[in-house]
């Protein structure tokens, strides 16, 4: 690679970060059963540790998003603790995910629930989950809304969207002015006949119904196949909507799969289209990228090391691409030369370049290996195993 692109490829890098989900370093399972790892993290101090290791290797990991059930159980009790980790670590807290799905209350939902008492009680957990953020100074609160139903006429479907839209309104009252609400989006499960908040459209109404601090989270598993989601992107950005991202990958449906692992050309057209758009308006995309992954036959700390070095490897190769080329053969209409500009950017090989950045900054050139000569997955497994064994917390 010449000296012209390599540069291209360290400046890219120079300001890419990724946020960790917490979430990813412990067990979890599919809907039939968990397979218990040794050295899956139990505890929250186990959480930040693991995610530490990734931080220090890989340079570009600063934040752990939290979710507030699984990591602060006892709201904002848990706050001093958590910042001892940080400290401890190395690694600060990041997006806080309040917990609305997974209490017995919310079986026929939290914002959307008939009954006033459960509606209220979601509000409240948001509101304290807000109050952890400014604690922790967080500056995501990120909604991820399982309400729904399961069979037609079992839910009044305007009703419930004027519960969202209140609620969300309330909720935004609490921010302080640095911080902002992510709205997310999902099709389905675990509701399978609607889903309250189903797509980027509803997530976008929701997000203005709410407030100026509102805005649209895209998970990139959220979606139905084939759907084009840097359109998506492309769209709100350009609404000024877009929030962030929970990356991974999927084959069928929220499948959770480490990011690139299918379909790696879908996340270099969507870094290509904040790119894009930064380079159109001259202003920095201010978008929170985030893993939410979970990964239950790959080694967790493994699969997110190697899913940091993909999201840099495909940022990279979309910043090759050439804009002024781009921008002429859209305007003459030469759509193989357009498109050819994609892919050759796609093809190239961008890891001699990443290994020369992270040489540069006095990182191991390559995580992974790094990781496999410290000892730290054997130390923590003798540490973790007997506790694993027995323990069967988290989700799924
Ligand atoms: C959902 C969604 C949320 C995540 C939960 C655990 O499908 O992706 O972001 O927090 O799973
Ligand atoms: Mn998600
Ligand atoms: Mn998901």
């Amino acid at each position: 690679m010449d000296f012209q692109r390599t540069d291209r490829v360290f400046r890219a890098l120079e300001s890419f970060r990724i946020e960790l989900p917490s979430w990813g370093f412990a067990n979890t399972g599919t809907r039939f059963g968990k397979f218990i790892q040794p050295a899956a993290a139990t505890t929250i101090e186990e959480k930040f540790s693991d995610a530490g290791q990734v931080c220090r290797l890989t340079g570009v990991c600063p934040t752990v998003a939290l979710h507030v059930l699984w990591d602060c159980p006892d709201g904002l009790k848990n706050v001093a603790e958590i910042e001892a980790y940080a400290r401890r670590y190395s690694v600060q807290p990041g997006s806080i995910n309040p917990n609305l799905f997974q209490d017995q209350e919310y079986k026929y939902g939290s914002f959307g629930n008939p009954s006033g008492d459960v509606r209220r009680r979601a509000v409240r957990h948001v509101r304290d989950s807000i109050e952890i953020g400014k604690c922790l100074n967080s500056r995501h609160i990120s909604l991820w809304f399982a309400d729904g139903s399961n069979y037609p006429g079992t839910a009044n479907l305007r009703q419930r969207k004027r519960w969202f839209e209140e609620n969300l309104r309330a909720v935004h009252d609490d921010l302080a002015p640095n911080q902002q609400l992510l709205i997310e989006y999902k099709p389905f499960e675990p509701a399978f006949y609607h889903t309250d908040v189903a797509d980027w459209g509803m997530a976008l109404h929701m997000a203005r119904a709410a407030g100026p601090k509102a805005k649209v989270l895209v998970d990139t598993g959220h979606h139905y196949a084939s759907q084009n989601i840097e359109q998506i992107v492309a769209w709100l950005l350009a609404e000024d909507m877009l929030g962030g991202f929970h990356f991974n990958d999927r084959r069928y449906a929220d499948d959770d799969l480490t990011l690139g692992s299918i379909d790696p050309y879908q996340v270099f057209r969507i870094f290509h289209e904040i790119r894009s758009f930064e380079r159109e308006t001259g202003k920095t995309a201010d978008v929170a990228y985030m893993i939410d992954q979970s990964h239950n036959l790959k080694g967790k700390i493994e699969a997110m090391i190697q899913t940091v070095d993909m999201a840099q490897q495909l940022y990279a190769k979309a910043a090759l691409v050439n804009h002024e080329e781009l921008a002429r053969a859209q305007q003459n209409c030469d759509l193989v030369k357009a498109e050819g500009l994609l892919q050759d950017a796609f093809a190239s090989d961008v890891r001699p370049a990443i290994r020369a950045w992270r040489s540069s900054k006095g990182l191991p050139e390559d995580p992974l290996d790094a990781f496999r000569q410290s000892g730290y997955l054997e130390r923590i497994s003798a540490e973790r195993s007997a506790r694993n064994c027995e323990s069967l917390t988290s989700y799924a």
